[in-house]
């Protein structure tokens, strides 16, 4: 077989992609009801503001938004990881980032998988954020030893898809009906399981370890948990919310809105509770499904993070129990420190920007070495300068997200504090 024959790996992404968001349409109906309000603010924003149209138009992003999405799966081995990691890679997706989120009480470390390059992301972004279970973390070495028994016992992927898999890394690509067939198997990972695999006594001992422990070693698959739409509005999604049935989280995760958004903000409606079948037939239920929502923006650089993650540590001290509406303020007003300009934030060096020549630009034959030289052939319109879309998580983020949907007292965020070894005295706060 010759190369030419085969599907390209963005192309495999955005087939599986497709399939996952039909699986989980299907499997969480409020997921369908989330896309829809997504796509109705998008298209009102972009209407409202035709600057922002038109950009998003000349830079392809127009695109990506309406298949763009996130997902996330929670694994409990490291078998169970390598194994993904393989499978992701048929997709063009690579793991990004290390995300500790025991600094937060979550006994998980994470990280990405998603396309890395320009073209591939332009394509489709899509990401799953991948966790793995800590199982060292666990207290009591009899349940530690029961839960390690119990994973070692189940295979999270088919026989057809570990076949693809090596059959993709052996001839370095997959044909047509070879990519189909390896969506179909790989879905099977990430499908919901209502059986669970142990009897419902295992389960609430693992639970009251922790929900999360519970939701990763009693079922047979690591079901995916959310996905992820894009949209250029989040307070209005988070403000329409209830209008369409859903009960969002209480704030909205990350920086404030801003005239030139940064990084990323989330909000998410609440874990679905659902029924369980038990081993012993004993029905039960249990809450793992819930819908997120983001808003991206610019990829900051290393000084321009450590600016963020100082506002957000003294925002987190100031704006605890607050509602939404009082979150926000307090936060803009902590923000004000942070330049809201591109100009600013690419004087200051506190943004990435990708920069070319303008067609004028190329035509008059334009040249600079100095920045600030640079920054004249930008006033003059010789060169363009578009913010780079922030492509990763954040982890107090992510911890937030995790905790408003493990259920329990909590519904704000613990703060993640860089305190060296984990506490497992914290994960009881949960
Ligand atoms: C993952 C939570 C993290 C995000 O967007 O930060 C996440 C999980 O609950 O498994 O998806
Ligand atoms: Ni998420």
């Amino acid at each position: 077989m010759t190369t030419t024959s085969f599907v390209s790996s963005d192309e495999i992404r955005t087939r599986f992609s497709q399939a996952l968001s039909a699986m989980y349409q299907a499997e969480v109906p409020q997921y369908g009801t989330l896309l829809e309000l997504a796509d109705q603010v998008n298209q009102e924003t972009l209407a409202a503001n035709p600057t922002l149209a038109e950009r998003l138009e000349s830079d392809s992003e127009l695109d990506r938004l309406d298949v763009e999405r996130h997902g996330a799966i929670r694994v409990g081995t490291a078998e169970e990881l390598a194994m993904l990691r393989r499978l992701f890679a048929v997709m063009g997706m690579q793991p990004v980032g290390y995300y500790d989120l025991s600094e937060a009480g979550v006994p998980v470390h994470a990280t990405a998988f998603r396309p890395v390059d320009e073209a591939a992301l332009k394509r489709n972004p899509f990401r799953i954020f991948t966790s793995l279970l800590r199982l060292e973390l666990i207290e009591s070495a009899e349940l530690r030893e029961r839960a390690s028994a119990i994973l070692a016992e189940r295979d999270i992927f088919t026989p057809g898809a570990r076949e693809l898999i090596a059959l993709y890394e052996e001839q370095g690509g997959l044909s047509d009906t070879q990519a189909d067939r390896f969506v179909e198997e790989a879905l099977e990972t990430f499908r919901w399981h209502h059986d669970a695999t142990v009897d419902h006594k295992t389960y609430q001992a693992l639970l009251e370890e922790h929900r999360l422990i519970a939701d990763v070693v009693c079922f047979r698959g690591p079901h995916i948990n959310h996905l992820t739409p894009r949209t250029l509005n989040i307070d209005e999604v988070q403000r329409r919310m209830p209008d369409v049935g859903m009960n969002p989280k209480a704030v909205i995760e990350g920086p404030p809105r801003r005239n030139c958004p940064i990084l990323l903000r989330q909000t998410s409606f609440k874990a679905l509770e659902e029924q369980v079948h038990f081993d012993g037939e004993h029905q039960g239920t249990h809450t793992a499904r819930f819908g997120e929502i983001e808003q991206r923006g610019a990829a900051l650089t290393a000084k321009g993070r450590a600016l963020y993650d100082r506002l957000l540590a003294t925002a987190r001290k100031q704006t605890a129990g607050l509602d939404n509406r009082a979150h926000q303020q307090r936060l803009s007003e902590i923000f004000a420190e942070f330049p809201d300009s591109e100009e600013q934030l690419r004087r200051e060096g506190l943004a990435f920007f990708d920069y070319r020549l303008t067609d004028k630009g190329r035509e008059e034959g334009a040249e600079c070495d100095e920045d600030e030289e640079l920054e004249t052939l930008i006033a003059q319109g010789l060169v363009s300068a578009r913010p780079i879309t922030y492509e990763d998580f954040l982890p107090v983020s992510a911890a937030g997200i995790f905790q408003s949907n493990l259920g329990g007292a909590v519904t704000k965020p613990t703060p993640a504090m860089p305190t060296g070894r984990p506490s497992r005295q914290r994960w009881v706060l949960l």
